[in-house]
Protein backbone atom coordinates (compact mmCIF):
# COMPACT_ATOMS: atom_id res chain seq x y z
CA UNK A 1 0.00 0.00 0.00
CA UNK A 2 2.80 2.61 0.81
CA UNK A 3 4.19 1.90 -2.57
CA UNK A 4 0.71 2.58 -4.08
CA UNK A 5 0.14 5.70 -2.38
CA UNK A 6 3.94 7.14 -3.84
CA UNK A 7 2.87 6.18 -7.49
CA UNK A 8 -0.23 7.88 -6.88
CA UNK A 9 1.84 11.27 -5.67
CA UNK A 10 4.09 10.68 -8.17
CA UNK A 11 1.78 10.34 -11.20
CA UNK A 12 -0.50 13.32 -9.71
CA UNK A 13 2.43 15.58 -9.20
CA UNK A 14 3.64 14.43 -13.24
CA UNK A 15 0.23 15.22 -14.74
CA UNK A 16 0.20 18.34 -12.40
CA UNK A 17 2.93 19.60 -14.23
CA UNK A 18 1.92 18.81 -17.46
CA UNK A 19 -1.37 20.30 -17.11
CA UNK A 20 -2.07 23.71 -19.31
CA UNK A 21 -5.73 24.59 -18.42
CA UNK A 22 -7.82 24.73 -15.90
CA UNK A 23 -10.34 22.10 -17.21
CA UNK A 24 -7.36 19.80 -17.37
CA UNK A 25 -6.53 20.40 -13.70
CA UNK A 26 -10.14 20.18 -12.33
CA UNK A 27 -10.32 16.81 -14.42
CA UNK A 28 -6.91 15.51 -12.43
CA UNK A 29 -8.42 16.50 -9.12
CA UNK A 30 -11.54 14.59 -9.95
CA UNK A 31 -9.87 11.45 -10.81
CA UNK A 32 -7.23 11.31 -7.95
CA UNK A 33 -9.13 13.00 -5.09
CA UNK A 34 -12.96 12.57 -6.39
CA UNK A 35 -15.80 11.03 -4.44
CA UNK A 36 -14.71 7.99 -6.79
CA UNK A 37 -10.81 8.99 -7.25
CA UNK A 38 -8.06 6.68 -6.80
CA UNK A 39 -6.44 7.97 -3.42
CA UNK A 40 -10.02 8.23 -2.16
CA UNK A 41 -10.47 4.44 -2.85
CA UNK A 42 -7.43 3.58 -1.78
CA UNK A 43 -7.96 5.31 1.90
CA UNK A 44 -11.27 2.99 2.09
CA UNK A 45 -9.06 0.33 2.29
CA UNK A 46 -7.52 1.21 5.38
CA UNK A 47 -9.47 -0.68 7.65
CA UNK A 48 -8.44 -3.86 5.81
CA UNK A 49 -4.39 -2.88 7.10
CA UNK A 50 -3.62 -4.58 10.67
CA UNK A 51 -3.41 -2.56 13.31
CA UNK A 52 -0.52 -1.85 13.74
CA UNK A 53 0.30 -0.51 9.87
CA UNK A 54 -3.54 1.30 9.82
CA UNK A 55 -2.23 4.23 12.02
CA UNK A 56 1.12 4.85 9.86
CA UNK A 57 -0.23 4.31 6.63
CA UNK A 58 -3.64 6.43 7.51
CA UNK A 59 -1.16 9.38 8.90
CA UNK A 60 0.99 9.23 5.41
CA UNK A 61 -1.81 8.91 3.07
CA UNK A 62 -3.52 11.86 5.01
CA UNK A 63 -0.67 13.75 4.59
CA UNK A 64 -0.12 13.22 0.57
CA UNK A 65 -4.23 14.20 0.17
CA UNK A 66 -2.89 17.10 1.53
CA UNK A 67 -0.33 17.58 -0.33
CA UNK A 68 -1.88 16.84 -3.47
CA UNK A 69 -5.37 18.82 -2.94
CA UNK A 70 -2.83 22.04 -2.05
CA UNK A 71 -0.78 21.41 -5.22
CA UNK A 72 -4.01 21.28 -6.70
CA UNK A 73 -4.54 24.85 -6.02
CA UNK A 74 -1.60 26.36 -6.55
CA UNK A 75 -2.11 25.00 -9.58
CA UNK A 76 -5.39 26.61 -10.45
CA UNK A 77 -3.83 29.78 -9.42
CA UNK A 78 -1.17 29.71 -11.23
CA UNK A 79 -2.90 29.13 -14.82
CA UNK A 80 -5.91 31.80 -13.52
CA UNK A 81 -2.88 34.34 -13.41
CA UNK A 82 -1.51 33.11 -16.38
CA UNK A 83 -4.92 33.55 -18.63
CA UNK A 84 -5.72 36.81 -17.20
CA UNK A 85 -1.89 38.05 -18.17
CA UNK A 86 -2.55 36.83 -21.23
CA UNK A 87 -6.26 38.30 -22.04
CA UNK A 88 -4.66 41.65 -20.76
CA UNK A 89 -2.51 41.53 -23.45
CA UNK A 90 -4.47 40.24 -26.40
CA UNK A 91 -7.29 43.32 -25.46
CA UNK A 92 -4.97 45.33 -25.26
CA UNK A 93 -5.95 48.97 -26.78
CA UNK A 94 -4.20 52.16 -27.93
CA UNK A 95 -6.27 54.51 -26.20
CA UNK A 96 -3.90 57.41 -27.78
CA UNK A 97 -5.25 56.11 -31.27
CA UNK A 98 -7.62 58.75 -33.15
CA UNK A 99 -11.78 58.28 -32.78
CA UNK A 100 -13.39 57.05 -35.73
CA UNK A 101 -15.31 59.89 -37.25
CA UNK A 102 -19.07 59.46 -37.65
CA UNK A 103 -20.87 60.51 -40.35
CA UNK A 104 -23.61 62.93 -39.37
CA UNK A 105 -26.87 62.89 -40.97
CA UNK A 106 -29.23 66.63 -41.51
CA UNK A 107 -32.31 67.90 -42.10
CA UNK A 108 -32.88 68.29 -45.73
CA UNK A 109 -32.84 72.19 -47.09
CA UNK A 110 -36.74 71.83 -47.68
CA UNK A 111 -37.29 70.47 -44.03
CA UNK A 112 -34.89 73.31 -42.45
CA UNK A 113 -36.86 76.13 -44.59
CA UNK A 114 -40.39 75.00 -43.55
CA UNK A 115 -39.31 74.39 -39.46
CA UNK A 116 -38.06 77.91 -40.07
CA UNK A 117 -41.58 79.16 -41.26
CA UNK A 118 -43.51 77.29 -38.90
CA UNK A 119 -41.03 78.77 -36.27
CA UNK A 120 -42.17 82.38 -37.26
CA UNK A 121 -45.43 81.90 -37.45
CA UNK A 122 -45.68 79.81 -34.24
CA UNK A 123 -44.69 82.55 -32.20
CA UNK A 124 -47.47 84.60 -33.66
CA UNK A 125 -49.97 82.11 -32.43
CA UNK A 126 -50.81 79.93 -35.17
CA UNK A 127 -51.11 76.33 -35.10
CA UNK A 128 -50.28 73.99 -37.24
CA UNK A 129 -52.79 71.48 -38.92
CA UNK A 130 -52.30 68.79 -41.73
CA UNK A 131 -54.71 67.45 -44.09
CA UNK A 132 -55.48 64.90 -46.66
CA UNK A 133 -53.07 64.97 -50.06
CA UNK A 134 -55.97 63.21 -52.30
CA UNK A 135 -59.02 65.62 -51.36
CA UNK A 136 -62.74 66.28 -52.81
CA UNK A 137 -62.90 68.62 -55.44
CA UNK A 138 -65.16 70.43 -53.47
CA UNK A 139 -62.63 71.33 -50.77
CA UNK A 140 -59.83 71.98 -53.66
CA UNK A 141 -62.30 74.42 -55.72
CA UNK A 142 -65.74 74.60 -55.05
CA UNK A 143 -65.71 76.13 -51.30
CA UNK A 144 -63.14 78.36 -52.86
CA UNK A 145 -65.06 80.34 -55.07
CA UNK A 146 -63.92 78.49 -57.67
CA UNK A 147 -66.62 76.55 -59.50
CA UNK A 148 -66.73 74.61 -62.47
CA UNK A 149 -65.94 75.93 -65.74
CA UNK A 150 -63.74 78.83 -63.91
CA UNK A 151 -60.52 79.63 -65.94
CA UNK A 152 -58.89 79.42 -62.32
CA UNK A 153 -58.96 75.45 -62.67
CA UNK A 154 -57.68 75.67 -66.09
CA UNK A 155 -53.92 77.43 -64.65
CA UNK A 156 -53.97 74.73 -61.91
CA UNK A 157 -53.04 71.67 -63.97
CA UNK A 158 -55.09 69.27 -61.87
CA UNK A 159 -53.89 65.67 -61.57
CA UNK A 160 -57.53 64.21 -61.65
CA UNK A 161 -58.10 61.06 -59.34
CA UNK A 162 -62.11 60.76 -60.45
CA UNK A 163 -64.96 63.04 -61.59
CA UNK A 164 -64.89 64.81 -58.17
CA UNK A 165 -61.74 63.51 -56.36
CA UNK A 166 -58.25 65.64 -57.25
CA UNK A 167 -54.61 65.21 -55.71
CA UNK A 168 -54.93 68.75 -53.92
CA UNK A 169 -53.12 71.49 -55.81
CA UNK A 170 -52.89 73.84 -52.51
CA UNK A 171 -53.35 73.34 -49.07
CA UNK A 172 -56.03 75.74 -49.06
CA UNK A 173 -58.65 72.97 -48.11
CA UNK A 174 -57.10 72.03 -44.98
CA UNK A 175 -58.00 75.79 -44.18
CA UNK A 176 -61.80 75.28 -45.57
CA UNK A 177 -62.10 71.93 -43.22
CA UNK A 178 -60.72 73.86 -40.22
CA UNK A 179 -63.33 76.44 -40.72
CA UNK A 180 -66.15 73.99 -40.98
CA UNK A 181 -64.94 72.00 -37.90
CA UNK A 182 -63.87 75.12 -35.43
CA UNK A 183 -65.78 78.62 -34.71
CA UNK A 184 -63.42 81.93 -35.29
CA UNK A 185 -61.12 83.23 -33.56
CA UNK A 186 -58.89 81.23 -36.62
CA UNK A 187 -55.01 81.19 -36.98
CA UNK A 188 -53.44 78.17 -38.74
CA UNK A 189 -50.78 77.48 -40.73
CA UNK A 190 -50.82 74.55 -43.12
CA UNK A 191 -47.90 72.84 -44.86
CA UNK A 192 -47.53 70.20 -47.01
CA UNK A 193 -46.68 68.46 -50.42
CA UNK A 194 -49.22 69.38 -53.01
CA UNK A 195 -49.60 68.48 -57.06
CA UNK A 196 -49.53 70.15 -60.09
CA UNK A 197 -49.24 68.96 -63.71
CA UNK A 198 -46.38 71.33 -64.68
CA UNK A 199 -42.64 70.07 -65.17
CA UNK A 200 -39.34 72.27 -65.93
CA UNK A 201 -36.73 73.96 -64.16
CA UNK A 202 -38.69 75.66 -61.92
CA UNK A 203 -41.94 73.69 -61.28
CA UNK A 204 -42.12 70.07 -60.08
CA UNK A 205 -45.38 68.13 -60.26
CA UNK A 206 -45.14 67.87 -56.84
CA UNK A 207 -43.56 70.55 -54.39
CA UNK A 208 -44.74 71.93 -51.13
CA UNK A 209 -46.84 74.85 -49.82
CA UNK A 210 -47.45 76.66 -46.62
CA UNK A 211 -50.81 78.55 -46.55
CA UNK A 212 -52.10 80.60 -43.42
CA UNK A 213 -55.54 81.68 -42.44
CA UNK A 214 -56.33 83.97 -39.38
CA UNK A 215 -60.03 84.85 -38.72
CA UNK A 216 -61.56 86.76 -36.03
CA UNK A 217 -63.83 89.64 -35.36
CA UNK A 218 -62.54 92.87 -37.03
CA UNK A 219 -59.42 91.39 -38.51
CA UNK A 220 -58.05 94.15 -41.37
CA UNK A 221 -55.20 94.82 -44.40
CA UNK A 222 -53.95 96.54 -41.36
CA UNK A 223 -53.50 93.13 -39.94
CA UNK A 224 -52.29 91.35 -43.16
CA UNK A 225 -49.44 93.72 -43.53
CA UNK A 226 -48.31 93.76 -40.21
CA UNK A 227 -48.16 89.82 -40.28
CA UNK A 228 -46.64 89.28 -43.12
CA UNK A 229 -44.07 92.69 -42.85
CA UNK A 230 -42.79 90.62 -39.50
CA UNK A 231 -42.53 87.27 -41.36
CA UNK A 232 -40.56 88.84 -43.89
CA UNK A 233 -38.14 90.65 -41.79
CA UNK A 234 -37.85 87.24 -40.24
CA UNK A 235 -37.08 85.23 -43.02
CA UNK A 236 -35.10 87.35 -44.90
CA UNK A 237 -33.48 89.62 -42.48
CA UNK A 238 -34.34 92.92 -40.95
CA UNK A 239 -33.73 95.63 -43.51
CA UNK A 240 -35.36 93.45 -46.71
CA UNK A 241 -37.26 95.91 -48.41
CA UNK A 242 -40.95 94.79 -49.34
CA UNK A 243 -43.80 95.63 -51.67
CA UNK A 244 -47.69 94.52 -51.59
CA UNK A 245 -48.46 94.53 -55.48
CA UNK A 246 -51.94 94.19 -56.22
CA UNK A 247 -53.24 90.35 -57.47
CA UNK A 248 -55.91 88.46 -57.98
CA UNK A 249 -57.21 85.44 -56.44
CA UNK A 250 -60.84 83.92 -56.21
CA UNK A 251 -61.03 83.37 -52.84
CA UNK A 252 -59.36 86.63 -51.85
CA UNK A 253 -60.61 89.91 -51.79
CA UNK A 254 -58.62 92.64 -52.31
CA UNK A 255 -55.75 90.14 -52.89
CA UNK A 256 -51.84 91.42 -53.10
CA UNK A 257 -48.85 89.68 -53.95
CA UNK A 258 -45.77 90.80 -52.26
CA UNK A 259 -42.35 91.00 -53.99
CA UNK A 260 -38.84 91.93 -51.98
CA UNK A 261 -35.82 93.70 -53.20
CA UNK A 262 -34.30 91.18 -55.30
CA UNK A 263 -30.54 90.20 -53.67
CA UNK A 264 -29.02 89.68 -56.43
CA UNK A 265 -29.07 92.62 -58.21
CA UNK A 266 -30.03 94.96 -55.21
CA UNK A 267 -32.83 96.63 -56.97
CA UNK A 268 -31.14 97.49 -60.30
CA UNK A 269 -32.89 94.66 -62.45
CA UNK A 270 -30.92 91.33 -63.44
CA UNK A 271 -31.95 87.61 -64.79
CA UNK A 272 -33.20 86.47 -61.99
CA UNK A 273 -35.57 89.36 -61.24
CA UNK A 274 -36.54 89.47 -64.96
CA UNK A 275 -35.19 93.21 -64.53
CA UNK A 276 -38.11 94.34 -62.34
CA UNK A 277 -35.67 94.56 -59.76
CA UNK A 278 -38.09 92.62 -57.13
CA UNK A 279 -38.84 88.67 -56.50
CA UNK A 280 -42.51 88.03 -55.57
CA UNK A 281 -42.90 85.60 -52.74
CA UNK A 282 -45.72 84.83 -51.79
CA UNK A 283 -49.43 85.94 -52.62
CA UNK A 284 -52.19 86.35 -49.83
CA UNK A 285 -55.65 88.56 -49.33
CA UNK A 286 -58.35 88.92 -47.62
CA UNK A 287 -60.74 85.86 -47.68
CA UNK A 288 -63.32 86.38 -50.18
CA UNK A 289 -67.29 86.83 -48.30
CA UNK A 290 -67.97 84.08 -50.64
CA UNK A 291 -65.76 81.53 -48.97
CA UNK A 292 -67.42 82.25 -45.85
CA UNK A 293 -70.61 81.21 -46.98
CA UNK A 294 -69.46 77.88 -47.53
CA UNK A 295 -68.32 77.32 -44.15
CA UNK A 296 -71.12 78.79 -42.59
CA UNK A 297 -69.65 81.77 -41.23
CA UNK A 298 -71.30 84.90 -41.28
CA UNK A 299 -69.41 87.66 -43.67
CA UNK A 300 -71.18 90.68 -41.77
CA UNK A 301 -69.71 89.25 -38.34
CA UNK A 302 -66.14 87.91 -39.16
CA UNK A 303 -62.96 88.85 -41.07
CA UNK A 304 -59.77 87.59 -41.63
CA UNK A 305 -56.71 87.32 -44.50
CA UNK A 306 -55.07 84.37 -45.66
CA UNK A 307 -52.07 83.64 -47.52
CA UNK A 308 -49.50 81.22 -49.38
CA UNK A 309 -45.92 80.42 -50.46
CA UNK A 310 -44.17 77.73 -51.87
CA UNK A 311 -41.42 76.22 -49.71
CA UNK A 312 -39.13 75.28 -53.25
CA UNK A 313 -39.50 78.77 -53.81
CA UNK A 314 -38.40 80.51 -50.64
CA UNK A 315 -35.41 77.95 -50.13
CA UNK A 316 -34.35 78.54 -53.50
CA UNK A 317 -34.63 82.57 -53.14
CA UNK A 318 -32.88 82.11 -49.66
CA UNK A 319 -30.15 79.70 -50.76
CA UNK A 320 -29.32 80.56 -54.36
CA UNK A 321 -30.79 77.84 -55.90
CA UNK A 322 -31.67 77.73 -59.45
CA UNK A 323 -33.00 73.95 -60.44
CA UNK A 324 -36.14 72.84 -58.37
CA UNK A 325 -35.51 69.61 -59.08
CA UNK A 326 -32.22 69.44 -57.10
CA UNK A 327 -34.36 69.15 -54.37
CA UNK A 328 -35.88 65.51 -55.19
CA UNK A 329 -32.99 63.95 -56.67
CA UNK A 330 -31.02 63.33 -53.40
CA UNK A 331 -27.07 63.55 -54.55
CA UNK A 332 -25.46 64.34 -51.45
CA UNK A 333 -23.29 66.96 -52.85
CA UNK A 334 -25.98 69.05 -53.06
CA UNK A 335 -27.57 67.91 -49.31
CA UNK A 336 -24.14 68.20 -47.96
CA UNK A 337 -23.91 71.86 -48.08
CA UNK A 338 -27.26 72.87 -46.03
C1 LIG B 1 -49.94 81.70 -53.68
C2 LIG B 1 -51.20 82.29 -53.22
C3 LIG B 1 -52.85 82.17 -51.56
C4 LIG B 1 -54.71 81.83 -50.10
C5 LIG B 1 -53.61 81.35 -50.77
C6 LIG B 1 -56.73 81.05 -48.95
C7 LIG B 1 -57.29 80.01 -48.23
C8 LIG B 1 -58.59 80.11 -47.83
C9 LIG B 1 -59.32 81.22 -48.09
C10 LIG B 1 -58.71 82.22 -48.79
CL1 LIG B 1 -59.31 78.84 -46.98
N1 LIG B 1 -57.44 82.13 -49.21
N2 LIG B 1 -55.46 80.93 -49.33
C11 LIG B 1 -55.05 83.16 -50.22
C12 LIG B 1 -54.28 84.00 -51.04
C13 LIG B 1 -53.17 83.50 -51.70
O1 LIG B 1 -51.76 81.61 -52.17
O2 LIG B 1 -49.26 82.29 -54.47
N3 LIG B 1 -49.60 80.53 -53.22
C14 LIG B 1 -48.38 79.87 -53.59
Amino acid sequence: MKEELEKIREECQTFLALAKTGPEISDIRVRVLGRKGILTQLLKQLGTLPEDERKEIGQRANKIKEDLEARVEECLRRIQEQERAEALEREKIDVTLPGRRMILGRKHPLTQTLDEIIHIFSRLGFEVVEGPEVELDYYNFEALNIPKGHPAREMQATFFISEDVVLRTHTSPVQVRTMEKKRPPIRVICPGAVYRCDSDPTHSPMFHQVEGLLVDRGITFSDLKGVLSVFVHQMFGRGTQLRFRPSFFPFTEPSAEIDIECFICGGKGCGVCSNTGWLEILGSGMVDPAVYRFVGYDPEEVTGFAFGMGIERIAMLKYGINDIRLFFTNDLRFLKQF
